[in-house]
This record gives structure tokens, C-alpha cells and sequence, in this order.
């Protein structure tokens, strides 16, 4: 077999995988109220304000995805996330004049918690006179980012998440290099493929094995670059527990999966160091102890807001 075969041959592979995934996948309840919202999101922070020109938006996505093993699921295989990365982030996008559409697991780091007292319910707001309710000045703007620059979506398993991300993808694509992904979920590698499995509770009458299979999740990060959004700014993470295989393994995913940067993080340093992987480039980024509340994401997302500017403004001069 020719090279050229050859990956004609995997690019089919990859398709029927694809395909196979998403038929088989539980339909989302609520997909067209989702995609409303999220096309006025886009339209309203999209369109050109006053230099005429749109705003950048960035779909974050953010916490583990499950696998599950049952349809009328009590159990399934997670992936460690607690969702730190993917709420730091959207704070300093925001910061940085992004619209942001974070897409996340439910029950996991939101943004702006830090900002927000304990029970922002009861501390936000106040009530005036009657029935009325305003926000309080110490919290109006906290509460205003949250609610006007960014679009939350929750998902909790691989078929949501990915059956979101491709529902994303349409409207993000139709702005062409303003649109960002950073992808820091933690997605399941391996899945049960709906049909495949049981519906009921899985029963254990004392057998000593439970046998179990899980079949590779599609590879979604190129069929996003070369499909779903391809003038899109891509960036997604790698995460090792062993480092001496991390910067190589990053390496491999970029050129694997055409990404335009690969962050690298090892899991027990993750929040003091990571190392932004380019096709010429490896740039460590680290948190600055000498200031108690910094964040590794903050000198992150500068340097990556910086990428994406030179990224657009090469694109026009392609055009
Ligand atoms: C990451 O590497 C994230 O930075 C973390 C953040 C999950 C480590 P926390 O949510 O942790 O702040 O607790 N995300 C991607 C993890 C991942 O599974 N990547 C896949 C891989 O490494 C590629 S999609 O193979």
C-alpha cells in the first residue's frame, strides 16, 4: 500500500468511526434550545462594533467526560478533571475581551467563584422595595461578566459532550480565525458504544469478572480541524503523570491532530507550570509565586491571546 493509500484508507476509517459514534449516540433532549441560545450568543458578540471588526470568541471546554456502562446508567468510567483549568481560563479570556462559550461538566469549577462570596445567591442580591431584586455594587460586575460574556452548556457524558462540541462548531465556524477552541476537558479515550450496551443495572450475582468492552473513542480533534471548523485557533491539552514521555507526547498530538499549539502539563505540577508545544516553538509558562493569588493561566492566556491576534492577522493577509 502507497502512503497516499494509506491515509486515504485511515481517513475512511476515521469517518465510519465518526459516523458510527454519533448514530449510535443518545440524542441530545434539548438540542434545539441549545442551539438557539448559542446562535444569539454568537450573533450578538460576533457582529462589528464600532472599529468594525467582531469580537473573538473561544469555546473552552472544561472537566472529565463519562463513559457510561449502563443506558439507564448507575455506572461509569470517569476521567479526572476538576474543572480549575477550564474556569481560571474563561476569567482571564474574559479579561482579555473574549466572548466566551464554556463548555463544561455539571458539577465541576465554574468561573468567577473566586470573585463571588459563598452563597452568591443570598450575598449578590438584594431586595428593594416589593417584589423587585437588584445586584449588589460590590458584585454588579461579576455578576454582568457572567451573565452577558459568557454561555455556559453542561455536559456530563462523552456522547453530550461531543454531539455539544460539533453543535458549537457550526456557528464558530461561520467567523472563520476569530474563533478560538481550548480544549482543556479531559475526554474519554475509550467508550461503550450505545447498542452495545446492557440497559439495566449491571447485576453482581458474585461473578468474579466483569466483562466489559470499551472501543476507542473517534479521534474528534481532526475531524473539528478539518471539518467542523478549520480556520478556527486550536488548542488542546496533553496531560502525563510521567514527564520524561510528556513534551514527546504533546509533540506527537500536535502534528497528529494539526493543532496550532499543544499545552503540556504533568498532573501533579499543573497548576504551577505548563509548556505551550508550537510547531517551532516550546515556551514554558509559569505561575509568578511571588503574587499569592496569580494563576498559571494568566501569563496562559496572554501569550495565547497574543498567538491568536498574529494568527488572524496573518489570515488576512492570505486571503
Ligand atoms: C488537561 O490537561 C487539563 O489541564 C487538566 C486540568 C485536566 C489537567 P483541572 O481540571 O486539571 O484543573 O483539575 N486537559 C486535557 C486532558 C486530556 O485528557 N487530554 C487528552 C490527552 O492528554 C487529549 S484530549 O491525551
Amino acid at each position: 500500500m502507497d502512503a497516499a493509500n494509506g491515509s486515504q484508507n485511515s481517513e475512511q476509517t476515521l469517518d465510519s468511526e465518526v459516523k458510527a459514534f454519533f448514530d449510535s449516540a443518545p440524542p441530545l433532549h434539548n438540542s434545539n434550545d441549545i442551539i438557539q441560545k448559542l446562535n444569539h450568543f454568537i450573533q450578538l458578540n460576533s457582529s462589528p462594533s464600532e472599529n468594525g471588526v467582531g469580537r473573538r470568541i473561544v469555546c473552552v471546554t472544561s472537566g472529565g467526560t463519562t463513559a457510561p456502562l449502563e443506558q439507564r446508567c448507575v455506572r461509569y468510567v470517569d476521567n479526572f478533571s476538576s474543572g480549575h483549568r477550564g474556569a481560571t481560563s474563561t476569567e482571564y479570556f474574559l479579561k482579555a475581551g473574549y466572548a466566551v462559550i464554556f463548555l463544561y461538566r455539571r458539577g465541576s469549577f465554574q468561573p468567577f467563584c473566586r470573585s463571588l462570596p459563598d452563597d452568591p445567591l443570598l450575598e449578590c442580591f438584594e431586595s428593594t422595595e416589593g417584589l423587585n431584586i437588584q445586584v449588589r455594587e460590590a458584585y454588579s460586575k461579576a455578576v454582568k461578566t457572567a451573565i452577558v460574556d459568557h454561555h455556559a452548556l453542561p455536559f456530563s457524558t462523552v456522547f453530550e459532550y461531543l454531539q455539544m462540541l460539533q453543535i458549537i462548531s457550526r456557528p464558530m465556524k461561520d467567523i472563520g480565525p476569530r474563533a478560538m477552541f481550548y480544549l482543556a476537558a479531559a475526554v474519554s479515550d475509550y467508550y461503550v458504544p450505545w447498542k452495545d450496551m446492557v440497559e439495566h443495572k449491571i447485576q453482581s450475582d458474585g461473578s468474579y469478572l466483569l466483562d466489559v468492552k470499551l472501543v476507542q473513542v473517534p479521534k474528534m480533534l481532526s475531524v473539528l480541524r478539518k471539518d467542523w471548523a478549520p480556520l478556527a485557533f486550536c488548542i488542546s491539552f496533553k496531560l502525563e503523570t510521567d514527564t520524561n514521555i510528556l513534551l514527546n507526547k504533546a509533540r506527537g498530538a500536535l502534528e497528529k491532530y494539526n493543532m496550532h499549539a499543544v499545552v503540556a502539563n504533568e498532573l501533579s505540577t499543573r497548576k504551577e507550570k505548563v509548556v505551550v508545544v508550537t510547531i517551532d516553538d516550546k515556551i514554558t509558562v509559569t505561575r509568578d509565586k511571588s503574587k499569592a493569588d496569580d494563576d498559571v493561566e494568566n501569563p496562559l492566556i496572554k501569550l495565547l491571546s497574543q498567538r491568536h491576534s498574529a494568527y488572524i492577522e496573518d489570515s488576512k493577509r492570505m486571503r
